[in-house]
């Protein structure tokens, strides 16, 4: 049974509610968080910023916003029983539906009455003397709890480039990360779209069918590959809760933990023609396989990936009527890969119909927002609507936009910022003891690596309680040597040939490092389990 919740009254500082643990974002990460650590008997409490559960998928509610992960492997895999109650729609499910899922786990388990929405937290704050971290909200409430476990999502912190004027314009404007709860109307409007990342790439064939006229503004195109969605037949929906432990096992083997597993063939290891029909192959499949059951070396022989780089380009140039609108779509100063595929259904044809422009900023750069619109080096562009789909601070911003404060009063922001991310296995940081990050930081399938990470906070705050300790926190060394060890990966890849949110370089001024740990997921939960069963090794336990 979780402890009895306290109150006490902090000097002149009103009620504090006190727990064991809180949990900061009620998604896919914190909802399981909160359901473990209240298995574990811990007084619990998740504060979410929304008024609902979801997190991503709570916020996200742009038209066309999907997975991009096979329905049946991106849910939750720990509870029999809600895999046999839920049924996915979908191959690639929608956002609405996605949203009803993650209801319907907060309703099946209870977990509601421990969540507090609308509650979004502003700062947290490590009492060295007493071990605990006091919490407040931005409504000056305050709670206090010995761990803290941030799933505040790593894309969650939305970025809106700073374009002079941008308060200026009299229509609508919406960042796709917030987009409103009611429908948007765009019959018959001029609508705007800057970018064309992968949520970009989900929103333009929709708007393009409803709008008067959609203007892309594009800076960098990028390598998108047909998602082959379709609706899931009754047949299929019963193979696969019959096949679960199966799927399961499957996506715990593969490298980044989806059905699809590299060709363990180099490129040109085979002739052209064979290459061509494996590519071929490949394409005429849903979902990532073009990506992540592509010759292995795709993501680090460069001359292997600019042979498949042509092979997407040619698929585009072959789809997009307009030649000259074609090779602007087509990306040439990034390799395949090193920026997030993004996973589309008619986008490139949307690119074909007579109310569809394309804007190359490259060529005519955004000067400034307008009262009326957006106005280029070239011209002003007169819109009702403005669409930003201009993507994240990923992975810190979340972590950043709180006052987190641990040892001698030093702040995640400043530490980072003259650091970069800086952690140890993406789960903890020095100098913040009890503080956990609950949020996947390894190249994997969402809610896999989700899970794992959930399941290695739950045995380590057992473990601490079980054995009498206080706190953990990584030492700096252990923590140094990790940040290195992934930079030094990421090295021998071509991730670091883009500017993508995987480098943080898609923010202005952002340290660039690898955000994500550029090895096999499965590597990454090996060392991640190596780490326990050598106690805690590179951890101090106080
Ligand atoms: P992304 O992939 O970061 O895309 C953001 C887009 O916004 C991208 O096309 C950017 O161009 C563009 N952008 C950003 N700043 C500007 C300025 N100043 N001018 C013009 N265009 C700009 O974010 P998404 O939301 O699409 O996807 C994020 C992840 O969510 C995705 O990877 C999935 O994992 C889910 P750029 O490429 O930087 O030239």
């Amino acid at each position: 049974m979780a402890k009895v919740q306290q109150r006490t009254m902090a000097a002149g500082t009103g009620s504090v509610e006190q727990f064991d643990a809180i949990v900061i974002g009620a998604g896919v990460s914190g909802l399981y968080q909160l359901y473990r650590l209240r298995q574990l008997g811990l007084s619990v409490r998740c504060f979410e910023d929304g008024s609902g559960v979801g997190g991503t998928w709570y916020w996200n509610r742009y038209p066309g916003c999907r997975f991009d992960s096979e329905s049946e492997t991106y849910g939750y895999s720990w509870s029999k029983e809600l895999l046999q109650e839920w049924n996915w729609k979908e191959h690639f499910s929608g956002q609405p539906e996605n949203e009803q899922y993650l209801n319907f786990v907060a309703d099946k388990f209870h977990l509601r009455p421990n969540i507090q929405f609308n509650a979004r937290v502003k700062s947290v704050v490590y009492d060295e003397q007493a071990n605990r971290w006091d919490v407040e909200l931005e409504n000056g409430q305050r709670a206090r709890a010995q761990f803290v476990v941030s799933a505040a999502g790593i894309l969650s912190a939305r970025y809106t480039p700073p374009f002079p004027g941008i308060d200026s314009f009299k229509g609508q404007s919406f960042h796709t990360s917030r987009w409103p709860k009611e429908k948007v109307d765009f019959t018959g409007k001029r609508v705007a779209c800057i970018g064309t990342g992968a949520t970009a790439v989900q929103l333009i064939p929709i708007v393009a069918k409803e709008a008067g006229q959609l203007t892309v503004f594009q800076r960098t195109p990028n390598y998108c590959a047909p998602l082959r969605n379709g609706l899931v037949s009754p047949e299929t929906q019963n193979q696969w809760k019959a096949t679960y432990d199966t799927i399961h096992k499957r996506i715990r083997e593969t490298p980044f933990a989806f059905m699809h597993d590299f060709d363990p063939r180099n490129t040109f290891d085979v002739s052209k023609e064979e290459r061509l029909a494996r590519y071929e192959e490949l394409w005429a499949q849903p979902g990532f396989s073009k990506w992540l059951a592509n010759f292995h070396d795709i993501m680090t022989n460069r001359e292997a990936n600019e042979d498949f780089a042509e092979f997407v380009r040619n698929k585009i140039r072959a789809r997009v009527k307009d030649p000259v609108v074609a090779e602007k779509l087509c990306p040439k100063d990034h390799p395949f890969g090193s920026k997030r595929i993004p996973l589309e259904t008619e986008y490139y044809e949307a690119y074909n119909q007579d109310n569809v422009l394309l804007v190359d900023v490259r060529e005519t750069p955004i000067e400034a927002i307008t009262p009326k619109g957006i106005k280029t080096s070239d011209k002003e562009y007169e819109f009702d609507v403005i669409i930003y789909a201009t993507g994240f601070d990923a992975i810190t911003g979340a972590l950043t936009s709180m006052d987190i404060r641990g040892e001698g009063g030093q702040t995640l922001k400043d530490k980072w910022a003259t650091k970069g991310l800086s952690t140890y296995l993406g789960l903890q940081t020095a100098g913040f003891p009890n503080f956990f990050i609950a949020t996947n930081t390894a190249f994997c399938n969402y809610t896999v690596c989700a899970e794992w990470i959930v399941e290695w906070i739950t045995d380590c705050i057992r473990h601490i309680r079980e054995k009498g300790f206080k706190r953990i926190a990584p030492t700096p060394k252990a923590e140094d040597a990790w940040v290195e060890h992934a930079n030094e990966l990421a090295s021998h890849t071509l991730l670091s040939d883009a500017k993508s949110w995987f480098m943080g370089s898609n923010i202005p001024g952002k340290k660039r490092a690898i955000l994500l740990y550029p090895n096999a997921a499965t590597a990454y939960r090996q060392k991640c389990l190596e780490v326990v069963a050598n106690g805690y090794e590179g951890f101090v336990l106080q």
